[in-house]
């Protein structure tokens, strides 16, 4: 297979210029060893891209945004393009984060639209899926997911501007997580809708993340679970010894 893990963190509305001293904690604890293995990435709030792309030039880790416009530029007063985070030296956005959507009433086919825009300024787009508790006791998980999956990623879609991101709502901020065999279930459904959205061998490179409650007690597990390429990591993100913990699960 071959898919190089991605740990990313998302600061969500947490930072301030004082906070680019945890990048810089987390640019010395990690070691070339686990560089080698893993991709690293870090989504800050906007206003602090461009300081923390400056704090971390020359290094291994990645800067990306939490969130995007779909359109390049235009009246749309308050809102951040693609062609601004990469003109900022962000490589990823997260896009459809369940607060987005739960805060900003953002739809599949907005989703959609946003990962367009990310594809226009070579940003990888990190689209996020997952179901609610109601939906999982009622046993809609996987066709919740797929659903989101197929709405949300567009046609095309490729490992260089694709991510995807397994965030079960009753497991965000909250210290719960699903059991692997359920996220193992849900990533080996999504491979396979991968599959036949952009062909196998395609499917089989793009990477799929887990989020929600990931900490550096349980990553070890979680990252082992099978189609598991890595983790987005919110609360935990925000200490850089914790993310270091979550890193060095590899
Ligand atoms: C899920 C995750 C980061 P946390 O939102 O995207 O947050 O790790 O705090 O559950």
């Amino acid at each position: 297979e071959g898919r190089r893990p991605l740990v990313a963190g998302n600061w969500k509305m947490n930072g301030l210029r004082s906070s680019i001293a945890t990048v810089e904690q987390v640019l010395e604890g990690l070691t070339p060893k686990l560089t080698d293995k893993i991709d690293v990435l870090i989504c800050p709030p906007a206003t602090l891209i461009a300081s923390c792309v400056a704090a971390v030039t020359g290094s291994a880790i990645a800067i990306g945004g939490q969130n995007l416009h779909a359109r390049a530029n235009g009246a749309f007063t308050g809102s951040i393009s693609a062609e601004m985070l990469a003109d900022l030296g962000a490589r990823y956005v997260i896009l459809g984060h369940s607060e987005r959507r739960a805060y900003h009433h953002e739809t599949d086919n907005g989703v959609h639209a946003k990962a367009l825009g990310a594809r226009r300024a070579g940003l990888c787009g990190i689209i996020c899926v997952g179901e609610t508790e109601d939906e999982r006791e009622e046993g809609r998980t996987l066709d919740i997911v797929r659903a989101q999956l197929g709405l949300g990623v567009p046609k095309g879609a490729t490992a260089e501007d694709t991510v995807l991101a397994y965030e079960p709502v009753w497991a965000i901020g909250t210290g719960k997580t699903p059991s692997t065999a359920d996220i193992a279930e849900v990533h080996a459904s999504l491979r396979d809708m991968l599959g036949t959205m952009v062909g196998k061998a395609e499917a089989d490179k793009i990477r799929i993340l887990y989020g929600g409650s990931v900490k550096a007690k349980n990553a070890r597990e979680l990252m082992a679970v099978e189609n598991v390429d890595g983790a987005l990591v919110g609360g935990a993100s925000l200490v850089a010894e914790d993310f270091l913990g979550i890193c060095a699960a590899y």
